[in-house]
């Protein structure tokens, strides 16, 4: 056999090797978010977004029942104080986080989570939209997004959310006076509601100045894009040399080949 010929086969055999190891998607991956304000200049911004990795158990809310004090936290000035805890205690095993700071219109954030993408095959997110009194961006069925297959492939490529998608907690009661990012966040009066979807009381804040020093506008109507959650699979660095040594196989024997058809 001719000398390129073996090396082909060698090159060929390495490849195979990678993209096997590649197509195993060892558990646990590591997994890349990234956050997107996606709204009008001087529109609305979003706190720091809790996020959990898990098993599809926990559920922070439900449309038309009252909020309780897991999804408050997120909704009335963004902590999720009780959020967190109350995740941990439905799922032990999900890897939970939070994302970023105060993200305001055209600002994107990312972060890397380590995942078990055999166990946790779900994502659930909650960010509160300001300014508000108690709004905020989450999902309410904890198997709506469902990020892996059974093998452990990313089945997810982004979660979208538009200006319909926001939440009003029903907890707390309209008055700018006491909204967070515009008014005394440490102000508040019961709302006695449930939970619903509400983008149009955002109006209520145009002209008001924010915490971030701009003159808000909401600008939003129903199908206005406001927020993309997206996931990317990031190599794991050990299979970083070994894709680095194919590369130089081939570049190798493709230099090889140049010369020996020189020297032909
Ligand atoms: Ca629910
Ligand atoms: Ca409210």
């Amino acid at each position: 056999m001719y000398p390129c010929f073996r090396n082909a086969t060698l090159v060929t055999a390495a490849l195979s090797t990678l993209v096997l190891s590649a197509a195993a998607s060892a558990s646990p991956v590591n997994i890349s978010v990234t956050v997107e304000n996606l709204a009008p200049t001087s529109s609305i911004s979003f706190a720091p977004l809790h996020i959990g990795f898990h098993k599809g158990t926990f559920d922070a809310f439900n449309n038309g029942q009252a909020a309780t004090a897991p999804i408050i936290s997120v909704a009335e000035g963004g902590s999720g104080a009780a959020w967190q805890p109350a995740f941990a205690a439905a799922d032990p095993t999900a890897t939970r986080g939070t994302i970023g700071g105060l993200l305001q219109p055209g600002q994107s954030v990312s972060q890397i989570f380590t995942v078990d993408n055999m166990l946790n095959q779900f994502f659930t997110f909650a960010a509160m939209v300001v300014p508000s009194n108690d709004f905020f961006i989450g999902n309410d069925s904890p198997t709506a997004f469902r990020l892996f297959d059974n093998a452990g492939n990313l089945l997810l490529g982004s979660i979208g959310q538009k200006a319909s998608d926001i939440w009003d907690a029903g907890s707390e009661a309209f008055d700018p006076a006491a909204a967070a990012f515009v008014g005394n966040n440490g102000l508040r009066t019961d709302q006695n509601g449930v939970v619903s979807f509400n983008f149009t009381e955002l109006n209520g804040f145009n002209g008001l100045t924010t915490g971030a020093n701009y003159i808000f506008d909401s600008q939003l109507s129903a199908s206005s894009d406001v927020y993309r959650i997206s996931f990317q699979a990031v190599p794991e660095p050990e299979t970083l040399p070994l894709v680095a040594t194919a590369l130089l196989a081939v570049l190798g024997l493709a230099r090889r080949r140049r010369v020996e058809a020189a020297v032909r």
